[in-house]
């Protein structure tokens, strides 16, 4: 016989059924919107008033109070160009992307997801449903430093549990530093299936402020598959090796030209429209989760640098703007040309640049027609001009940009001179490369009994796994930040020097609060046209130095040794003034950056190469910085997950006095 206990978890859902009732009527009422004050005669404490999406995204004016804005993210397996492509009505619901049909994970039925719009200071609330039956969701707000909101990262088994499928978390905080950021999943490969969107923090006292006329353009740079993002990972061995991307949107949208019949179909592009003589403002999110990188430039105009991830830098003038996975950058152009419409080309690079992927927007002047008149831009011999973030990196190190201008080379807009002034208290030597399986006749990949490593197959068919200072991440089972069974899988002082390569387990790097950290990453083993960006969360480094070894020989130890002496001339010759801030740092195939940040952040921050399948493959560790007294509270009810390993029950415990009463 067996013992039915429906009744409880009926009630259970029951009795929320009023709640979810409430909340969304609460949601649905549009005086929710205006301003509206409760008080409360007892506490005289006003309760929040939430804004809309619409009323955040406002012209910001300092010493305004901050807004409430409320997010509803619900977030499901979609089709492009599906069935509400084909009726106008509704066609809000309709995605297009580059009009080849595939399953996607939507954000509210739009590709990129929503736009987080709002004003510094403003609080940022998103209640994230996970409608994808048998996936998890976490959103990472990507660029924001969360000081104070260390729970809100989005990063799964650092900061959250996975939102498991049919729950909603909150994610609630303050929007601290403006800029140009985004937001994505943080879990597995699925970022590059659609989840992510802009996230802007305009700023009140803006001291770029009078070098645009309008800043309402977002360019925001996605590759795309035809296919759902796990059907790349691992990857296939025998056809389609790899993980180059088919196609580049912006602003999920694209042109496909089908590589066999050379084809192109009639998806529409994205169109800026512009007034002759006014300054725009170009906020340029690359949102790429593979190795591809994007070569942006617009026909016959120039741009004009201000910031780089959110952090504002003097202005430079370039021609065309290089980014990689998770970098951003502000820039200017001037609508001063003919009017009439002029191209927006997005070259791919890297291993893109093979098959020649590239994408295009269009920069429409008013009254003009919307096809320009010249020829569409071929792949091949780009315009010359000055380069933003070039691949090569061998002219970081110098003051010359004749030709191309490195993320180190610009100056910090804001005095950030006094990081300099201290000898880091800590000086960390990351390293990264791949442990080749395939080069080890697959020893410990497939032949050890009992034994799964995770690997992914490269497009050279070899079996890879990422190794960031030696060590291949593990993610543990319960979030470090709240659960301090995570602590058991983090890696044992002696457990590098005793285990077999590769090594796996839960790297954290821990940080005395308040210390000047240093770190020197760099391409042990150099890989053809594989420029990793590497990304923190919760700071930005201050970009000191970027160097490159151009003979794509390994670096060795004196190689390391010898980087680190120069290093230490050039502070001494005060040859570092003003290192700009950034999040995302390109480290130069063969090349190494050094980079600083003070650690006034406590916390469990990610650092990672922002390449999903590297950084899902193991290149990526954790810096504690603090410990459990520097941080906020665990919230209250926050979700718990954990191995569940009881001990082992007889059958007895199975079938004892419950299997009476039955
Ligand atoms: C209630 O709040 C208002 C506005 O902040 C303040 O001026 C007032 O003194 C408060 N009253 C009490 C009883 O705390
Ligand atoms: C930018 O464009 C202007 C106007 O065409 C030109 O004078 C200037 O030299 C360009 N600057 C760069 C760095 O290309
Ligand atoms: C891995 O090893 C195989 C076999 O030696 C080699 O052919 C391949 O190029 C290597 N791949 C990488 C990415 O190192
Ligand atoms: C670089 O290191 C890898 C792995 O140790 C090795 O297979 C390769 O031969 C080295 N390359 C050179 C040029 O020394
Ligand atoms: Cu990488």
């Amino acid at each position: 016989m067996v013992c039915f206990r429906f009744s409880l978890v009926r009630s259970d859902f029951l009795n929320l059924i009023p709640f979810y009732v409430a909340l969304a009527t609460l949601f649905a009422q549009p005086w929710l919107s205006y301003c509206y004050y409760n008080r409360n005669s007892n506490s005289n404490v006003s309760k929040p008033v939430f804004s809309t999406p619409e009323e955040c995204a406002r012209t910001c004016v300092d010493g305004e109070p901050p807004k409430y804005c409320y997010y509803h993210f619900h977030i499901e397996f979609y089709t492009v160009y599906g069935p509400a492509c084909d009726k106008q009505a509704q066609m809000d619901q309709c995605v297009l992307a580059d009009m080849v049909e595939r399953t996607f994970t939507s954000i509210n039925r739009q590709l990129p997801g929503p736009i987080i719009e709002v004003c510094k200071g403003d609080y940022i609330i998103v209640d994230v449903e996970n409608a994808t039956p048998g996936t998890e969701i976490t959103i990472h707000w990507h660029g924001l430093f969360q000081n104070g909101y260390q729970y809100y990262d989005g990063v799964p088994y650092v900061t959250q549990c996975p939102i498991p499928s049919s729950s909603t978390f909150r994610y609630q905080f303050q929007l601290q530093n403006a800029g140009t950021h985004f937001y994505h999943s943080h879990i597995s490969t699925f970022m590059s299936d659609g989840q992510y969107g802009a996230l802007i923090g305009k700023d009140p006292k803006d001291p770029h402020r009078r070098l645009y006329d309008v800043d309402k353009y977002i360019v925001l740079l996605s590759d795309w598959f035809h296919s759902l993002s796990l059907e790349r990972y691992p990857g296939f061995y025998r056809h389609d090796l790899g993980q180059d991307a088919q196609n580049i949107l912006i602003n999920g949208r694209g042109k496909w030209t089908d590589p066999v019949t050379k084809q192109t179909n009639k998806a529409p592009l994205t169109v800026f429209e512009v007034e002759q003589g006014k300054r725009y403002r170009f906020r340029i999110i690359n949102s790429f989760s593979t190795v591809c990188l994007a070569e942006y430039r617009i026909e016959n105009h120039n741009c004009t640098v201000i910031a780089q991830d959110g952090a504002n830098v003097k202005p430079t003038v370039v021609d065309a703007a290089i980014t990689s996975a998770g970098e951003r950058l502000d820039c200017v152009i001037h609508a001063d040309q003919k009017p009439r419409s002029y191209w927006i080309q997005v070259r791919g690079l890297g291993e893109c640049a093979e098959k020649k992927v590239q994408q295009f927007a269009i920069l429409k002047y008013k009254g003009a027609l919307e096809t320009p008149p010249t020829p569409q831009p071929s792949f091949d011999n780009p315009p010359k001009g000055i380069m933003y973030n070039p691949l090569d990196g061998s002219n970081c190190g110098t003051r010359d940009t004749s030709n191309s201008v490195c993320v180190n080379q610009l100056e910090s807009l804001e005095d950030e001179s006094e990081i300099l002034q201290y000898e880091p208290d800590e000086f960390y030597i990351l390293d990264f490369w791949f442990y080749n399986y395939t080069d080890y006749g697959d020893r410990n990949l497939f032949q050890k009994k009992d034994s799964y490593p995770t690997y992914f197959s490269a497009n050279d068919r070899s079996q890879l796994t990422s190794m960031f200072n030696d060590v291949t991440y593990l993610s543990s089972s319960s979030p470090l930040i709240s659960d301090r069974r995570s602590y058991e899988t983090i890696c044992k002082p002696n457990q590098l020097s005793n285990c077999v390569e590769p090594c796996v387990c839960t790297q954290v790097i821990h940080t005395q609060l308040g210390n000047v950290v240093e770190l020197l990453i760099y391409d042990r083993i150099p890989q053809a046209d594989l420029h990793h960006p590497f990304h923190i969360h919760g700071y930005e480094f201050k970009v000191l130095y970027i160097g490159q070894f151009t003979d794509g020989r390994n670096i060795s130890q004196t190689d390391v040794d010898n980087v680190i002496m120069e290093h230490q001339q050039r502070l001494k010759q005060g040859v570092y003034k003003n290192p700009p801030g950034k999040d995302t740092v390109k480290i130069p195939v063969g090349g190494y950056a050094f980079l600083r940040f003070k650690a006034d952040n406590p916390g469990w921050w990610l650092l990672h190469c922002h390449f999903t399948w590297h950084h899902v493959t193991g290149m990526e560790l954790v810096i504690h910085v603090g410990d459990r007294r520097d941080l906020p509270r665990v919230p209250s009810d926050f979700p718990e997950c954990s191995n569940w390993k009881p001990p082992f029950q007889s059958l007895n415990d199975f079938y004892g006095d419950r299997h009476r009463q039955c």
